[in-house]
């Protein structure tokens, strides 16, 4: 390196273009095509922007009670929701507020946004609980890497066969960041390096750099995404919040896991009280139970950190449990 330079964070490769996959909507055989070419449907402005708007307002009202924006009182929110500079040394960074009050339901039952998604499978759509609200202020080190660290979700849920679902809910162009995928990469390998046996973030390098994409999103756009896809979110430079929701969505006749309230569970076998019914399946050393960070517990620890009564999600084979996971 040259005298005097510092040790400049990786360039970001170009970013291509987005396909839109709107034209396939209903012909079930060029989606499944798409999915597994692009590793993505990505549909341009068919959501009910109104619907949308309702959701993007209990992010605005609890960005106003954190005190991080001013109030917005008319103001439309659509393109840019600002951030005012206020200290973020108490700001919670994943949205529990938000979190807890799982503005999620009321959004997927609009009619509109369930008819859209209804329409796309062919049948209604089944929503994993897994939900992450992002209301990502300005970044405080401007120096660091654009990416947040490159992944794919299919090694972090293995059994769980969803497609992720990503809700831009206001304007989200290059300096705000937002989403960016490598196009085309749906084998399924773990690209992760694996350190200590946990998945550490996937190397830039080890992507081809001519496959990324994004585009300037807009409140109305969605995002999905297969499990194999690499992808990370990006750093915002701009001056405002980067307002999105990911979530997880599958069809009712894919192989969903149970979703209900734990009745009991040993290192042997957990009861789940699901759509009313209860159900016991076995537990055995490779069921991955994890913990909210995705660590394996074994032994006396699961029933240490599964408490009777919470909500947990089960993927299954037969009675045999395959993955025991919190939702968040
Ligand atoms: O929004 C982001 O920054 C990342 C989202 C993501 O990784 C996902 O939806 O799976
Ligand atoms: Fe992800």
């Amino acid at each position: 390196m040259p005298d005097g330079t510092q040790a400049q964070p990786a360039a970001l490769p170009a970013m291509g273009e987005l396909k839109t996959h709107n034209h396939l909507l209903g012909d079930r055989a060029a989606l499944d095509a798409a999915w597994t070419r692009d590793g993505y449907w990505f549909f341009r402005d068919m959501l009910d922007r109104a619907a949308v708007g309702r959701l993007r307002a209990e992010f605005v009202a609890e960005l106003e009670r954190q005190g991080v924006i001013d109030p917005v009182g008319d103001a439309p929110t659509e393109a840019s929701v600002r951030y005012n500079g206020a200290s973020l040394a108490a700001y919670p960074f994943r949205m529990e507020p938000l979190a807890e009050r799982q503005p999620w339901r009321a959004f997927v039952a609009e009619p509109a946004i369930d008819a859209f998604f209804t329409r796309l499978f062919g049948e209604p759509p089944f929503w994993v609980p897994v939900v992450e609200y992002r209301a990502t202020p300005p970044a405080q080190d401007r120096s660091r890497a654009r990416f947040d660290g490159i992944h794919q979700d299919g090694p972090y849920s293995p059994g769980i066969p969803f497609r992720i679902c990503w809700f831009p809910l206001a304007e989200i162009d290059a300096d705000t960041g937002g989403l960016a995928l490598v196009e085309g990469l749906t084998d399924q390998v773990n690209r992760h390096p694996l350190a200590a046996g946990s998945n550490t973030s996937i190397p830039a390098q080890d992507l081809p750099a001519d496959r990324w994409r994004r585009t300037t999103y807009q409140p109305g756009d969605v995002l999905l995404m297969n499990l194999w896809t690499p992808h990370s979110g990006l750093s915002n430079l701009s001056d405002r919040f980067r307002l999105s929701m990911d979530h997880r969505v599958m069809a009712r006749s894919d192989r969903c896991p149970l979703v209900g309230e734990l009745v009991a569970i040993d290192d042997g076998a957990v009861t789940v009280l699901a759509e009313g019914e209860c159900v016991t399946l076995r537990i055995e050393p490779d069921t991955y139970v994890r913990n909210d960070v995705g660590r394996k517990l074994a032994g006396a620890a699961i029933a240490e950190f599964f408490r009777p009564g919470r909500e947990v999600i089960i993927a299954f084979e037969g009675d045999k449990a395959t993955v025991v996971r919190p939702p968040h």
